[in-house]
């Protein structure tokens, strides 16, 4: 009795036995979807899917992200939108964007077809970083530390939101940038 709560002692019952009919078929039915998707995943929506972002990462210095993204705001500023600098760099240009509780810098204007490339970080805290944009919607996790690197090229002319997709605070809820896309 006393050996038959031990962890080392065999188990009592039938489960342990070897695999019956309804088992193995849903075992496989899993394994199959599961291969599915990994081939989906890795090689089919590769091929075929047309919202493919090309995203890369490095570490970075928060402090170093922060000057950069300053210098950057500094060098394209055009106006302010709520309080947050609005930027219109040239196209083809490396744009820096900062989360922050609670809000992205800059707001960037951006000009339809062109391709820029979006340098994204965290000053303080874990953001998320969600965009929905024909052909470029992503959503990723922001890590001070860390920048995230994707290649944009707007094809619709427009307003669109950058929304914190992570709790991140108090005022996560108002943590809404803004990506205007101009002709
Ligand atoms: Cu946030």
């Amino acid at each position: 009795m006393a050996g038959r709560f031990s962890p080392l002692a065999k188990p009592q019952g039938t489960w342990w036995s070897p695999l019956g009919r309804d088992e193995r078929l849903w075992v496989a039915i899993a394994a199959i979807w599961g291969l599915g998707m990994f081939l989906m995943i890795a090689f089919i929506w590769p091929a075929i899917g047309n919202e493919q972002n090309e995203i890369q990462s490095y570490r970075i210095d928060p402090a170093e992200f922060h000057r950069l993204t300053m210098e950057f705001t500094e060098a394209h500023q055009i106006g302010e939108m709520d309080g947050v600098p609005v930027v219109a760099p040239p196209p083809g240009s490396d744009i820096y964007l900062e989360g922050q509780q609670f809000a992205w810098r800059p707001v960037v204007q951006l000009k339809r077809g062109e391709q820029y490339r979006f340098l994204i970080s965290s000053r303080d805290v874990q953001h998320g970083f969600s965009l929905v944009m024909e052909r470029h919607s992503v959503n990723f996790q922001v890590l001070p530390g860390f920048v995230t690197a994707i290649r944009l090229t707007p094809e619709q002319v427009g307003e669109f939101a950058v929304v914190c997709n992570e709790f991140c605070g108090a005022g996560h809820h108002l943590m809404t940038g803004r990506i205007i896309v101009t002709d």
